[in-house]
């Protein structure tokens, strides 16, 4: 069994700039063959995702707007993905967002508004287009997401982010139940803490990752190519018996007390 997904076409969902986790995850798919389609949420990263997509050199990759809040442009950007290339086999999610004041001090300091965004675009997002992506997964398919720890334990400042991962989580497990009798796999990457541009602003993300460094099982940070390279591995048929499951990819750092 070979790891190539040539042939086959997945829609990345969350590329912002070279840094971002669905960029890694890019990257591992094109060089297994993959062709791509590529979402992003607003006009305000369009010129860097397309100029990121351009250095692929790969004429077959699309570029589509795709705002998770708004219900006609998911409908819509999966009609135009239809279109242009007709069955896809895989979906990777890789979107979150959360007021800044809501990720850090007190949890319990969030307010009606903030929860429901940190839910709505973090969590039920991953429902929305898990259905929409479903009606182009006619030859089966496999959904991958992104997630942490902070979802599971409690883990300072992540706040009302955690509560939103972990029903991402059971969405997770709740998708893979509904889709398994259609040859749909759902699962999710829980990734050790990245440099990326939602992770910039974190106070002390330094010490985060030195914590890592020192105390997590394999001593180092968690890179894109190693999420990347897991997220492939979900892609293929190498795991094809795998679906409802939560892949840590942090160095060990979750099995520790
Ligand atoms: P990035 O900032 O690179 O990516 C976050 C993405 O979320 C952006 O591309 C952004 O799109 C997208 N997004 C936000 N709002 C919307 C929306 N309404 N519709 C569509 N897309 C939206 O950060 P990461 O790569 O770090 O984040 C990717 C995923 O990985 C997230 O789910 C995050 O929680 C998870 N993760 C990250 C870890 C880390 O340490 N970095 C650790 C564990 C999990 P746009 O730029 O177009 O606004
Ligand atoms: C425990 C931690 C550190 C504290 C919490 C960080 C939470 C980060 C997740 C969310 C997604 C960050 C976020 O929404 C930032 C926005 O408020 C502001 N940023 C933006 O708007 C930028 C421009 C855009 C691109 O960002 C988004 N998201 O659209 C967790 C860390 C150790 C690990 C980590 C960073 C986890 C994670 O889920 O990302």
């Amino acid at each position: 069994m070979q790891l190539s997904l040539q042939g086959k076409t997945y829609v990345i969902m969350g590329v912002a700039n070279k840094r971002s986790i669905a960029w890694g995850i890019a990257r591992a798919l094109h060089a297994a063959g993959a062709r791509l389609i590529f979402t992003y949420a607003g006009e305000r990263f369009e010129n860097e995702v397309k100029k990121l997509v351009a250095t692929l050199e790969d004429d077959t990759a699309l570029v589509l707007p795709c705002d998770v809040t708004k219900d006609e442009e998911i409908a819509s950007c999966f009609a135009q993905i239809k279109e242009k290339v007709g069955v896809i086999h895989g979906v990777a999610h890789c979107i979150a967002f959360a007021n800044k004041e809501h990720l850090e001090g007190e949890y319990m300091n969030v307010d009606r508004e903030g929860f429901l965004l940190a839910h709505n675009i973090s969590a039920y997002s991953l429902t929305a287009v898990a259905k929409a992506a479903k009606e182009l997964m006619t030859e089966g398919g496999s959904i991958v997401t992104l997630t942490y720890l902070g979802g599971e334990r409690v883990v300072q400042n992540y706040n009302v982010m955690g509560v939103a991962k972990a029903s991402l989580e059971a969405s997770v497990k709740y998708l893979a139940n509904d889709l398994g009798k259609y040859g749909i796999r759902v699962n999710a990457i829980s990734a050790g803490p990245i440099r990326t541009l939602s992770a910039k602003g974190v106070g002390d993300f330094n010490s985060i990752l030195k914590e890592i460094e020192e105390r997590a099982p394999l001593r180092r940070t968690t890179t894109q190519e190693e999420v990347g390279d897991t997220a492939l591995f979900l892609f293929s048929d190498l795991s094809r018996g795998v679906t409802g499951e939560i892949i840590h990819v942090d160095s060990g750092y979750h099995i520790l007390a």
